[in-house]
């Protein structure tokens, strides 16, 4: 038992002994339990609902056909001559995306608004004869669809002079953040990559990340962080789409404490996270639609299929995670019609496979069957074949299942369909296909009392 709990029991059986009125013991140890669990903030909670968020990487990169520029690129060759931001935007929207992030800056130091911190940027460009902000088109076009807008700052800056020179970059990488901050309204995600390479000097550059996560929580206190280390979100642990099997949205802070860290426990600790962490800290799984970041002709043909951006939902968002796909504009500034057709075509896979929930009308019957066990039993109206299983914790009020089995009922006999380890915000798993009339949750752990989970059960295909 924690000291804490401890207390608690030496409190609250003080309190019995002499009579308190109306303390209910069994109700404030529970009561205990559910605080000492780290649990979303209003922002973190909408983050995870959201699902989708749309990556967008562009910059020089896209006109110079590489994946890291090396900050000698000239301005001038930025001219994307058909730009659209709201054809991104439209995009998103169509195809179920909730958000965008886009590359204000990434390593090769090139701004996409006209930024007072330095001239290589936008306003260097003949695009829009140097009068443009990319930052301003890109968050009108999200509000305009009714899309969270994101902006990813690269600390690894590969063109400014002073990058490498301790507190004077620190300094101006605060000031550009400042900027993006306070002149563009609302921006809901902040995201910070880990990379750490040198500068045009040969320097590398000691990151100041605590006043870097203060300067966004004073200027948007609602926005969330990502990085490996959070504060808010954490980065996943690999590029592929894939969240851990066992996935905890909880972290202990102390494992992964500033972005770029490796090794065996810092890699587990962002795929599965903690189950004894104290922070909540969910996830976020960020992989291309395409081999690469940014948009490159050659790739034009290497889009993935709407069945594999499904497949990449089930293993993020369907993972506790949630899915932060990358679409690259190309040199016109337009998403590229084989990106816009797989993403419209998953849409329809994923409307079909999630319209008809079988469980919509059905009686679900839940409870503790011990400190750390439940039940949800699941009676259909009538038998129905089933393909896939939605299972969701209520996360407002923590994570809690560690280890669970799903038994469902032929008519004759009860068998084991799968079983698995963390729930959280939403697991989603194939199952091979049969008829079933009736379908048991058996949480078998859990780190506290399990509180009501809820099941949709679809055919899928
Ligand atoms: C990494 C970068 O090095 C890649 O170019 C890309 O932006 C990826 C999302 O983050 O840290």
């Amino acid at each position: 038992m924690t000291d804490r709990r401890q207390f608690l029991h030496t409190a609250i059986a003080g309190a019995a002994a002499i009579g308190v009125r109306g303390l209910r013991v069994n109700d404030l140890l529970q009561d205990a339990d559910v605080r000492a669990l780290p649990r979303p903030t209003p922002a973190q909670l909408s983050w995870q609902r959201d699902e989708l968020a749309m990556f967008i990487h562009f910059g020089v990169n896209t006109f110079t056909d590489r994946e890291w520029g090396d900050g000698t690129e000239d301005p001038r060759i930025f001219n994307p001559s058909a730009l659209d931001a709201r054809q991104w935007a439209r995009t998103a929207r169509a195809a179920g995306f909730k958000a965008m992030i886009l590359t204000a800056k990434h390593h090769d130091g090139f701004c996409l608004w006209p930024t007072r911190t330095t001239t290589h940027s936008v306003a260097s460009s003949p695009w829009r004869n140097g009068q443009g902000d990319l930052v301003r088109e890109f968050v009108d076009a999200c509000r305009a669809e009714g899309l969270k807008a994101g902006l990813y700052l690269s600390p690894w800056d590969r063109n400014a002079s002073v990058y490498g020179e301790s507190q004077r970059y620190n300094d101006f990488y605060l000031a550009q953040l400042t900027e993006l901050l306070t002149q563009y309204g609302t921006i809901h995600e902040v995201w910070f990559d880990g990379a750490n390479g040198e500068g045009p000097n040969g320097k590398r550059q000691t990151y100041d990340w605590p006043a870097t996560w203060n300067t966004v929580r004073r200027l948007q206190p609602s926005a969330v962080m990502f990085s490996d280390a959070g504060p808010d979100v954490r980065w996943i642990g690999n590029e592929r789409g894939t969240a851990g099997i066992t996935n905890w949205s909880m972290v202990r802070p102390d494992i992964v404490t500033v972005p770029g860290m490796s090794g065996d426990e810092v890699m587990r600790s962002l795929q599965n996270g903690d189950r004894d962490g104290t922070v909540w800290r969910p996830g976020e799984t960020d992989v291309s639609i395409r081999p690469g970041w940014f948009h490159h002709p050659a790739e034009d043909t290497r889009v993935r299929s709407a069945d594999d951006l499904l497949q990449l939902y089930f293993t993020s968002v369907g993972r506790n995670s949630k899915l932060l796909l990358n679409v690259p504009p190309t040199r016109d500034g337009l998403l590229h019609a084989n990106d816009v057709d797989s993403l419209l075509a998953m849409q329809a896979r994923r409307d079909a496979v999630f319209a008809h929930d079988l469980a919509a009308d059905a009686t679900h019957r839940f409870r503790t069957t011990g400190a750390r066990s439940a039940e949800l039993v699941t009676t259909l109206r009538q038998p129905a074949e089933i393909g896939v299983l939605d299972l969701r914790e209520e996360i407002a009020r923590g994570q809690r299942v560690a280890r669970y089995r799903v038994d469902a009922f032929d008519g004759t006999t009860w068998r084991g369909i799968t079983r698995g380890t963390t729930i959280g915000y939403r697991k989603l798993e194939r199952v091979t296909l049969g008829v079933y009339s009736r379908v048991r949750v058996v949480v078998n752990d859990a780190i506290a009392s399990p509180v009501s989970m809820i099941l949709h059960c679809y055919r899928g295909s």
